[in-house]
């Protein structure tokens, strides 16, 4: 007999009712809570930094609504092939020169496919490593051999994210469907990866089903070791470029609620981040958000300069964990 899922695809109401009465809180009262559970399970002033690299660009398969890398929209972005090994340990040392403790690789594939590009992208794993960073990457769907084989190269984290609640997902993706992405994390789970699983917040959703997808990431056995909330950055030419992300208390109360529904989990204020003000990013901090993608590029999209990261983190007292 296989072992039952540790990964839960039905989702207790009494999840999703707490995520909603969290939501629903005074902002305040809401920070107050986040900041206190904060406390109680991490070292308030230490921030993980990781920085991005996008290893294959575009021409993704996928629909994915908000995503400038999907074949299927006019975005203007350069496709390119996957990059070589020495642009990984460029790449690597300039994260760690920056104060990343981790090097994230993204590649724009709807899964992937055994043959020469899994075995370089095997050795870019080892080549994170051996630059002394932590290796995380998004690769799409993996079967369970990829997965033992990234896990064996070295890789720490795998990145797929539920982006969003199940009510909510067939308006932003139809190439593949919320269970795919539940198999995906459950095959990284059993090859003895940690999970950063998170999502984008501004796509259009209720209230609602943003706790639905709150209850969701807390009804995963074990919780996400990683959390990215990202706010949804609009790329001209997908179907979500007119959409407006969302106010920044709503950012910051979404950011408290994860936080207080995974205490145990890093929560990464991640894309988006770069057109907050310093002020909503420390009521983020404050409110429980460990950590931040470092660099000035995302994956495609423009993250923020290292001196105003480094300036902002003096002003709050927040040493990065490398350097901790
Ligand atoms: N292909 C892989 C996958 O689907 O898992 C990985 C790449 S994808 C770029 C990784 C995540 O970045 C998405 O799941 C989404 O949460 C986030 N993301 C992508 N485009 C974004 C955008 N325009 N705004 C905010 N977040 C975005
Ligand atoms: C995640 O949740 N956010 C990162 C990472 N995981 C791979 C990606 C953000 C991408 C933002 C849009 C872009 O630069 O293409
Ligand atoms: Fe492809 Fe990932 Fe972008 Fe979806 S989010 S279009 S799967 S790169």
């Amino acid at each position: 007999m296989p072992p039952p899922p540790l990964l839960s695809k039905s989702l207790p109401e009494t999840l999703q009712r707490r995520a909603m009465d969290l939501l629903d809180r005074p902002l305040l009262d809401l920070i107050f809570e986040a900041a206190d559970t904060h406390r109680a399970n991490h070292d308030p002033v230490r921030i993980q930094c990781a920085h991005l690299f996008s290893i294959k660009t575009g021409a993704c398969p996928e629909d994915c609504g908000y995503c400038s890398q999907s074949a299927h929209h006019a975005s203007d972005l350069q496709r390119e092939a996957l990059t070589d090994l020495d642009s990984v340990r460029r790449e690597a040392r300039k994260a760690r020169e920056s104060g990343a403790d981790r090097l994230c690789l993204g590649a724009a594939w709807r899964n992937v496919k055994d043959g020469a590009e899994f075995d370089r992208t095997l050795e870019m794993v080892r080549a994170v490593k051996d630059e002394g960073l932590e290796a995380c990457a998004t690769l799409g769907m993996l079967d369970p051999s990829q997965a033992q084989r990234l896990r064996e190269a070295g890789l720490d984290y795998y990145n797929h994210n539920l982006d969003t609640g199940r009510s909510h997902y067939q308006n932003i993706v139809t190439t593949h469907t919320y269970d795919e992405r539940l198999d995906t994390l459950q095959i990284a789970r059993d090859a003895g990866l940690a999970l950063c699983c998170g999502g984008i917040v501004g796509m259009g959703e209720t209230r609602e089903q943003r706790a639905e997808f709150l209850a969701q990431l807390a009804a995963l056995d074990p919780t996400p070791e990683s959390v990215p909330i990202n706010s949804l950055v609009p790329v001209a030419g997908t179907p979500l470029e007119n959409q407006t992300p969302l106010p920044w208390n709503e950012v910051v109360r979404m950011v408290a609620a994860t936080r207080i529904m995974l205490p145990k989990s890093t929560v990464r204020l991640s894309a988006g981040r770069e057109s907050m003000t310093e002020e909503a990013q420390a009521l983020c901090f404050l409110a429980g958000a460990n950590s931040v993608f470092l660099g000035e590029k995302l994956l495609t999209t423009p993250g923020r300069e290292h001196t105003a990261d480094a300036s902002l983190f003096r002003k709050l007292g927040m040493t990065p964990v490398q350097q901790a």
